[in-house]
């Protein structure tokens, strides 16, 4: 996972009706709607109001990142919840949040970011909603995937979790691309003949249409790689399409730091 910096996601909180507006015009849905759609629920917002989640910062390893729980506060807040931060972090903001009567509590360290639902024992790990989040906007821009071929880019965590989310979805063939072969094929060995391993990345570029995009690398995807059918769901941090590339698929392409993600996790552990 890479590690966001802050001015990757300071905006977050006086931006979220200009990102929900954009992500509706490029998939027909709100964040709201989509994360309904990645969890298979028909939640209100008035179902949220009734519940307090509370993000508490965490300082083990790397420690804070400026920003991050406000972020995360703010995407809660503008998909309904009502939300909070703890002023300790770590074990006393866990105590605090249950002395506060949360609902859900959030923390992130520097490898698992957790939702825990404090009274169900529901749970929820950002790299899964992720990349159920992702799945669900590429579905919702793509008219649907069933039957239909996706290029997932790099097996990390989030990209192992979108062959199983497309899988799940019954996406005929996935192709996979990592610079590690044995991960490709750790991943044709669980998920059978549905899998082809790409090797070659210009030749995948050109032959799938549809990619989740979920590499660290800056930079893959050139202008020459995409056409006005490419669709990218790109949860990679940092994004990595070409600037001219981005401005060629223009309404093709789905990339945020941690909207979708949150999102999905709030409405998991519901
Ligand atoms: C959860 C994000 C999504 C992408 N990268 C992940 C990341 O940056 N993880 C580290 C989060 C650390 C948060 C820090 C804090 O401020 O509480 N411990």
């Amino acid at each position: 996972m890479t590690r966001l910096v802050t001015a990757q996601i300071k905006d977050i909180p006086t931006t979220m009706k200009d990102y929900d507006q954009q992500l509706q015009q490029i998939t027909g849905c709100s964040l709201f709607e989509l994360a309904n759609y990645a969890v298979e629920a028909s939640y209100q917002q008035q179902d949220l109001a009734a519940k307090k989640a509370a993000v508490i910062p965490v300082t083990a390893g790397e420690g804070l990142i400026e920003g991050f729980s406000e972020a995360v506060m703010a995407i809660l807040e503008f998909i309904g919840f009502e939300a909070l931060i703890t002023d300790q972090p770590d074990l006393g903001g866990l105590d605090q949040a249950y002395q506060l009567g949360a609902d859900i509590a959030l923390m992130a360290d520097d490898d698992t970011f957790l939702a825990w639902n404090l009274a169900n024992r529901k749970w929820a790990n950002n790299d899964r909603a992720t990349a159920k989040g992702y799945v669900a906007a590429l579905n919702k821009t793509s008219g649907g995937l069933t039957a239909k071929s996706v290029l997932v880019l790099g097996l990390g965590s989030v990209g192992v979790e979108s062959v199983k989310a497309l899988n799940e979805q019954g996406v005929s063939s996935i192709g996979v691309c990592d610079l590690n072969v044995e991960k490709m094929e750790r991943i044709k060995k669980e998920f059978g003949p549905s899998i082809e391993l790409i090797k070659d990345l210009t030749y995948g570029l050109q032959k799938y249409d549809l990619i989740i995009e979920a590499t660290p690398a800056a930079e893959i995807i050139r202008a020459d790689d995409v056409d006005q059918k490419t669709v990218i769901a790109a949860p990679g941090i940092p994004l990595g399409l070409s600037a001219r590339a981005v401005t060629k698929i223009e309404q093709g392409l789905i990339h945020d730091p941690l909207q979708l993600g949150v999102a999905v996790m709030g409405l998991e552990v519901l």
